[in-house]
């Protein structure tokens, strides 16, 4: 079992994420494992890893061509290049499981997001949640860790403090396109006015629950903006009280979607 202690989070850092749904730790991991995970995440990106099986795709865009991506991500890398996710990170990762969720909490999916220089696309405000399946409740978090410095001008994360009180608001693809697999709380249904951007050093971390309301600008910048980010939580349970979301039927018929069907069809 993941020792709670080894997060190193004082009981003041507890106490604010539950009251926040949200915390920034300046240092997460070492510089030394952030060099070594950035060769190994700029290899992913760069040979595309995961584009035919519709792990790797443009978040912002249609995707039905090879044309540049505005927000590229990748769904899983560690499957691409198991090496990604070495014990120091794991072991941080499974303290502060322990210490925000408790001993049921384990490690689940980790993923990608790579705003390219002058031409990444904003990731416009949304809940994690939106993206899951509605039969289920869940009790989870995120944790985001920059490959570089994150700063409001390339896409540090922003957090809408006590918005992960509130249900699973309206949400629809990025743009109102369809065939945009990204998803955006519908225009108009949530305040940001009170949101806490979070710059951070390479290494540092943001760490926020299924239901907080985020975003991170476009990256202005010249260099690359790499956000590394790993989940997880405690066992789903089924929902009381069912309910829909309406925005997930779309995200079957993307691009992406098609090549991950063809995929599976040609494993099968
Ligand atoms: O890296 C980004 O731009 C956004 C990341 C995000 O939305 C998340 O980790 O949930």
């Amino acid at each position: 079992m993941a020792d709670a202690n080894k997060a190193n989070l004082t009981a003041e850092q507890v106490d604010r994420y539950h009251e926040q749904g949200f915390l920034a730790l300046e240092s997460f991991i070492s510089a030394d494992e952030v060099q070594r995970m950035r060769a190994i995440y700029d290899r992913l990106f760069a040979d595309r890893a995961g584009r035919s099986a519709g792990d790797q795709f443009d978040l912002a865009g249609a995707d039905e061509d090879d044309s540049a991506a505005r927000l590229p991500q990748i769904l899983k890398p560690s499957q691409y290049a198991p090496e990604l996710l070495r014990s120091e990170t794991v072991a941080r990762v499974l303290a502060v499981l322990a210490a925000l969720l408790g001993p049921t909490a384990t490690m689940g999916g980790d993923h990608a997001i790579n705003k390219p220089p002058r031409h990444g696309a904003e990731t416009p405000w949304h809940q994690d949640e939106a993206y899951w399946d509605p039969a289920y409740t869940y009790r989870s978090l995120s944790i985001w860790i920059p490959l570089q410095e994150a700063t409001v001008d390339n896409g540090c994360m922003q957090f809408v403090p006590g918005s992960h009180r509130g249900e699973v608001l309206p949400h629809r693809p990025i743009g109102g396109d369809p065939r945009v697999h990204g998803l955006e709380v519908v225009p108009g249904t949530i305040d940001v006015s009170a949101a806490v951007a979070c710059p951070l050093p390479p290494g540092g971390a943001t760490i926020h629950t299924n239901r907080t309301v985020h975003y991170a600008s476009a990256n202005h910048s010249d260099d690359h903006r790499r956000a590394y980010i790993v989940g997880g939580g405690t066992p789903r349970e089924p929902v009381a009280v069912p309910r829909e979301y309406p925005w997930r039927a779309g995200q079957q018929t993307t691009a992406r979607a098609q090549r991950a069907q063809a995929a599976t069809r040609t494993e099968g």
